[in-house]
C-alpha cells in the first residue's frame, strides 16, 4: 500500500488512518486527538486499547495515547487528566512524504473549557508515523494576555503479551512519587522495572531514554520537552473495578508515559512549549 492519509470511522468514531512505509498503520481519533492504534511493518499491534473501551465521549477511550492537558491526573482542581482527551479536535494537517505519514489535530478553548479553566491557548498534537516508529508532538500556545500554567501527558499504554514478562530499563537512579505508597519520594535502585504489583509512578527528570523488553514487543522509549515519565499499571484488583477494563486488561497494558507533572509548566502570554515521545519497534 502506498503512503497515505484516509478518514475511517473506527468504533462508530471519525478517525484518520495513516498508511506508512513497509505497511506500517496508525490511527488517530478526532475525539480526544488520541492515538488508537500503531502496527508495525512485521503486522503486530503496539499499543494496547481495550476491548471495553467507551468511545461516546462521555469518558476517556481507554487504551492507545491520551492526550492528558491542562492537568495530569489529579494534581488540580479539574476533571481528572484535563479535558482535551474527551472534546472533538479539528484536523490541521495532513501530510505524506516518501518515508513518513503525518497529521496535526488542534483545539483551542471555546466557552466550555473557560468555564472549566479560564485561559486562551492553542494546542496541537502531531503524529508521524515512520517504517519502526512514531514521534508524538504536543505543543501548547499561550494565546491569551496573561501567563498560564499546565501539567500534562502522553499517556501511552503499549501492549505487551505479559506483563508479568516485561521489563523497563532506563530508570536506574532517578527519584519516584509513589502513587501507590502514599506518595513517598522513593530512589530507584534497580536496572530493570518488572511489575508484580500495582505500580503508579512519576520518575522524576528522566534524561535516559528507555527500553521496554517484552519479546517480540520490544521498544524504544524517548521524550523531549516531558520531564518526567510515569509508569502505570493498575494489576488484578484495581482493574477488576474498572468498567472499560476486561478483568484480564491489565495483563496486556503498561503505561510508559512522557508528563509534565512534578512541575507545572509556566507559559507566558504569547509563548509556545512543546514535548515530544518517540517510540522506536527495535
Ligand atoms: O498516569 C497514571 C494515572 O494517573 C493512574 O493514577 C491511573 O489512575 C491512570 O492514570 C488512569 O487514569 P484514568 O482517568 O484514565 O482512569
Amino acid at each position: 500500500m502506498t503512503i497515505s492519509i484516509e478518514t475511517i470511522e473506527f468504533h462508530g468514531i471519525e478517525a484518520l488512518r495513516l498508511n506508512g512505509p513497509r505497511g506500517a498503520s496508525a490511527i488517530i481519533s478526532k475525539l480526544g486527538a488520541q492515538v488508537l492504534s500503531w502496527q508495525t511493518p512485521d503486522g503486530r499491534e503496539r499499543l494496547f486499547l481495550s476491548d471495553k473501551a467507551v468511545f461516546d465521549g462521555s469518558v476517556a477511550i481507554r487504551g492507545g495515547i491520551p492526550v492528558c492537558f491542562p492537568q495530569f491526573a489529579g494534581l488540580g482542581e479539574l476533571p481528572k487528566h484535563g479535558f482535551v482527551r474527551t472534546r472533538p479536535w479539528r484536523v490541521a494537517t495532513e501530510r505524506c512524504g516518501e518515508d513518513y505519514a503525518l497529521v496535526t489535530l488542534e483545539i483551542e478553548d471555546d466557552e466550555a473549557t473557560r468555564a472549566l479553566w479560564p485561559h486562551a491557548f492553542h494546542t496541537e498534537l502531531t503524529l508521524m508515523l515512520e517504517a519502526d516508529r512514531i514521534d508524538l508532538e504536543l505543543c501548547v500556545t499561550n494565546t491569551g494576555g496573561s501567563p498560564f500554567a499546565f501539567t500534562g501527558a502522553l499517556h501511552t499504554y503499549l501492549r505487551v503479551t505479559q506483563v508479568e514478562d516485561a521489563a523497563l530499563e532506563g530508570l536506574y537512579g532517578y527519584d519516584y512519587r509513589d502513587a501507590i505508597a502514599d506518595n513517598r519520594i522513593v530512589r530507584e535502585t534497580g536496572t530493570e522495572l518488572v511489575v508484580d504489583a500495582p505500580l503508579d509512578r512519576v520518575y522524576h527528570d528522566v534524561r535516559r531514554p528507555q527500553l521496554l523488553k517484552a519479546g517480540n514487543l520490544s521498544l524504544g522509549i524517548q521524550s523531549q520537552g516531558f520531564p518526567d515519565v510515569v509508569v502505570w499499571n493498575p494489576w488484578v484488583e484495581a482493574c477488576a473495578g474498572m468498567v472499560d477494563m476486561s478483568p484480564d486488561g491489565w495483563r496486556h497494558m503498561l503505561c510508559v508515559e512522557a508528563a509534565a507533572a512534578r512541575q507545572p509548566v509556566s507559559l507566558p502570554a504569547g509563548e509556545e512549549w512543546y514535548g515530544r515521545q518517540t517510540l522506536v519497534a527495535v
